[in-house]
């Protein structure tokens, strides 16, 4: 007998059954009892008269059950289940859970909650990130895929940095040091001129920052582009936008549901507003008397301009343009009509940056000059700087935080309820 799916359970049925899955409640009633059965797609009520298999089950056991589904109004979902047979497939080990899978609070902080990951995701809301998580994969790489891009995947183990400062993790490699890739950087854009053109990978990416905040994470995914024959930044702007309009509206079309538990009614992106970043600081010191550091805005900055742009554009998104070179990595293109700047940008989700991104150098020698600028030696970066002698085409890209973008999309509080199995600064397990 093939097993259904909960959700595949519809009217009419009558007959016979297979489902599996955990007992996720019992009421009992003496003589009978309704059991709820939970599998990833829903909860069924099971009715249920033998008391000698009654006794033995126990929250979250995994059981077998032949049954006829009936229509019962008042059940959840409008059918419930006449059991035949159940039998207990998955036995527990347990005296008490640790937190409530069947209540709408779970009744614990997050770090209790991570620490059972296992079974944290056994409750609905929780299996519902990650169900959008999926589905923001999936709109990334149809979207780019569909744009005549081509999926990549690049080494995480690397010789050197790309990111600048000194936010990175080593590893021994054999008998030298290694370190564990901050981006995938400087392999997407040998790639996009090694003759893919346009690139994406989703991986993983390690920052050994100090930061133990809301928004990081020491290792994170992702979502990275690079295209080439660009005419500038824009072009850049202009395809993020045109993903983030598409992954609205996939996401309406394949987690409705997961939106609903959340409360969240996604709004229609219209334009992005672009935004000077100088322009953004004075807009913070004036209309909210807020200093901002130099060449940046920081956590707080975000919110705030972020507001600001709510009330005056109508937007959740705002990108901030022309970030300053001494503040940018040393591939950044400088921008020509604008003293200082680099035409490069940030965009901003609900007062969250979610993207870095920006056109690149792509002359050989004026990228070996910005390295000795930034007192880089040209040397350190052989097979880098040597990509770029044989014709790189103009060219540029951005990167979106994955846990960052599913944080802000069902607005969580802290990015590690949007990231799988966590890691920061007091977390490697689970
Ligand atoms: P950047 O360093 O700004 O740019 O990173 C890009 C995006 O990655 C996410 N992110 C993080 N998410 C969680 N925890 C962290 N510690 C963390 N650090 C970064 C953010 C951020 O906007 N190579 C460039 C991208 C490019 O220009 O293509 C880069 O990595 O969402």
């Amino acid at each position: 007998m093939k097993r259904i799916l909960v959700d595949e359970l519809v009217e009419g049925m009558d007959s016979l059954v297979l489902l599996r899955g955990w007992i996720h409640k019992i009421k009992s009633f003496g003589k009978f009892a309704f059991v709820f059965l939970r599998d990833k797609t829903g909860v069924v009520q099971l009715v249920m008269e033998e008391e000698e298999i009654l006794s033995q089950l126990k929250l979250e056991m995994s059981v077998e059950v032949k049954g006829v589904p009936v229509k019962n109004e008042k059940a959840p979902g409008g059918i419930e289940i006449q059991v035949k047979e159940i039998e207990i497939i998955g036995k527990t080990y347990y005296d008490l859970l640790p937190f409530s899978i069947n209540e709408k609070k779970v009744k614990a902080t997050l770090e209790t909650e991570l620490d059972y990951r296992y079974i944290s995701l056994r409750r609905p809301d929780r299996r519902a990130v990650f169900k959008v998580q999926e589905e923001i994969v999936a709109a990334f790489k149809q979207y780019f895929k569909g744009e005549g891009f081509h999926e990549i995947h690049t080494p995480k183990i690397i010789a050197s940095g790309t990111e600048g400062g000194s936010e990175m993790f080593t590893v021994n490699y054999f008998d030298r040091r290694a370190f564990l890739a901050q981006s995938p950087q400087f392999y997407k854009q040998m790639m996009a001129g090694a003759g893919f053109e346009s690139v994406f990978e989703v991986g993983h990416a390690y920052r050994a920052e100090l930061h133990n905040t809301w928004r990081h994470l020491n290792e994170y995914v992702s979502l990275d582009i690079e295209t080439a024959f660009i005419k500038d930044e824009n072009d850049l702007m202009e395809l993020e936008t045109g993903f983030l309009k598409d992954l609205i509206q996939h996401l309406k079309e394949t987690c409705g549901k997961e939106l609903e538990m959340y409360g969240i009614t996604l709004p229609e992106i219209k334009e992005i507003p672009k935004i000077p970043l100088a322009e953004a600081q004075r807009i913070l010191l004036e209309e909210y008397d807020k200093k901002s550091p130099a060449g940046n805005i920081d956590a707080e900055g975000e919110i705030l301009f972020s507001q600001y742009i709510q009330e005056e554009y109508k937007s959740d998104f705002v990108f901030l343009t022309k970030y300053p070179a001494s503040k940018r990595p040393v591939y950044t293109m400088p921008d020509q009509q604008c003293e200082g700047a680099t035409r490069s940008f940030d965009l901003i989700y609900k007062g969250l940056e979610i993207t870095t991104g920006g056109q690149r150098i792509h002359d050989y020698e004026m990228l070996r000059d910005n390295m000795i600028r930034f007192q880089l030696n040209p040397e350190d970066f052989g097979f880098y700087l040597d990509s770029f002698r044989y014709g790189m085409p103009p060219h540029g890209g951005f990167a979106i935080g994955l846990e960052r973008l599913t944080m802000k999309l069902l607005e969580l509080e802290n990015i590690r309820a949007a990231t799988l199995l966590p890691r920061d600064m007091n977390r490697m397990i689970p």
